[in-house]
């Protein structure tokens, strides 16, 4: 017989948050349903990114000099769109934009937090039906109420991150976020057009079962990188079983993967992009905010990502990040011995 249980939207969820704190303004609950309004849309381009002639290059390059794709330009007009006409955040700043954006008016400089995001990572993956992501994190200004936000708002170190998500729009769409309280995921159910709790509570398994890395750079990996993975490949051989490799080459999904079965995932530095690739504010940060509240462990190969403080909003850094036993095989990795 089947259970009927009360199933918690998204923004119930976050009203019910609040009344364990009774001072709390709503603000970032208000934060929280705007992010998930934008996502809502861009998953519906997203899911008919084959049929509206929308796929392809939007012929522009971005900050990182990368060919932007259109409906990356989609993405960020969207959850801009949603940020600055709510009442909770004071400016953003995105992977998509040169410089941070603050919102001028007399509404946003009441506001009391800011948003980074990534509006559409993996967005190589478009072409051909992989699973790509949103990755957002929330941050108090530290700039007075009354003003407009500056530069030092977003670069504070991740470990001041308030809040910090991701949707996987996938083969279902599923928006996770992290506050200090907790990880938990809701999958949009299309026939309402609602996110509804389905993952609470979620922890990072201790011991994990996979490794994700870009193979094709192995040899332009430091050594102790190298060493690392044939320490996998060596334990694949002699246990087998449920041990693996496996790399998307979307981090959104690799990552969510690796949070909810187990695993580590790492994007090294390579002797031709020596600070990595992936970027402090917007992919390390919010993904090292998420797994370490699961019970996880984020580095960038010698630091906590977390302690990291950013010189500049487009900074890049190496990540390892997962379960944390995998983590500490990682990090007791020495090539010295
Ligand atoms: P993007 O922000 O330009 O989409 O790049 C980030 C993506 C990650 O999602 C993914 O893990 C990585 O780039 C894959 O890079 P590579 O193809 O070098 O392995
Ligand atoms: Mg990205």
């Amino acid at each position: 017989m089947a259970i009927n249980r009360k199933v918690y939207t998204l923004d119930e969820f976050t009203i019910q948050q609040l009344r364990n704190f009774p001072h709390a303004t709503g603000e970032l609950s208000d934060l929280l349903r705007d992010i998930g309004l934008a996502a809502k849309r861009v998953n519906v381009e997203v899911n008919k990114a084959g049929l509206a002639d929308i796929l392809g290059e939007a012929g522009m390059m971005n900050v990182q000099g990368e060919e932007v794709k259109k409906l990356d330009l989609f993405a960020n007009n969207q959850f801009t769109g949603v940020l600055q006409h709510g009442i909770s955040c004071a400016g953003i700043a995105s992977e998509e934009w040169d410089d941070y954006v603050a919102f001028d008016d007399a509404v946003s400089r009441q506001s009391k937090y800011i948003c980074l995001f990534d509006p559409l990572d993996g967005s190589a993956n478009i072409d051909v039906n992989v699973s790509i992501g949103t990755i957002f994190s929330v941050y108090h200004r530290t700039t007075p109420k009354g003003s407009v936000v500056t530069l030092e708002d977003f670069i504070q170190p991740g470990i001041r991150q308030v809040a910090a998500g991701y949707i996987v729009y996938g083969s279902s769409t599923i928006l996770v976020y992290a506050t200090r309280r907790g990880v938990n995921g809701f999958t949009l159910d299309p026939s309402i057009g609602e996110f509804c709790l389905s993952h609470t509570d979620i922890k990072c398994p201790v011991q994990g079962k996979i490794y994700s890395v870009n193979h094709g750079n192995f040899f332009l990996f430091e050594e102790r990188v190298r060493t690392y993975i044939h320490q996998c490949q060596a334990k694949i051989a002699a246990e087998g079983g449920p041990y693996t490799q496996r790399y998307i080459g979307s981090m959104v999904s690799d990552v969510h993967r690796n949070l909810l079965k187990g695993g580590i995932f790492m994007y090294p530095a390579t002797t031709n992009k020596p600070q990595g690739k992936l970027r402090l504010q917007y992919e390390c940060n919010p993904f090292a905010f998420i797994v370490e509240v699961a019970g996880g462990m984020a580095t960038d190969g010698y630091k906590r990502i977390l302690d990291i403080v950013p010189a500049s909003l487009h900074q890049r850094s190496p990540l390892f990040i997962g379960s944390r036993q995998m983590m500490e095989e990682w990090e007791n990795c020495r090539t010295d011995l």
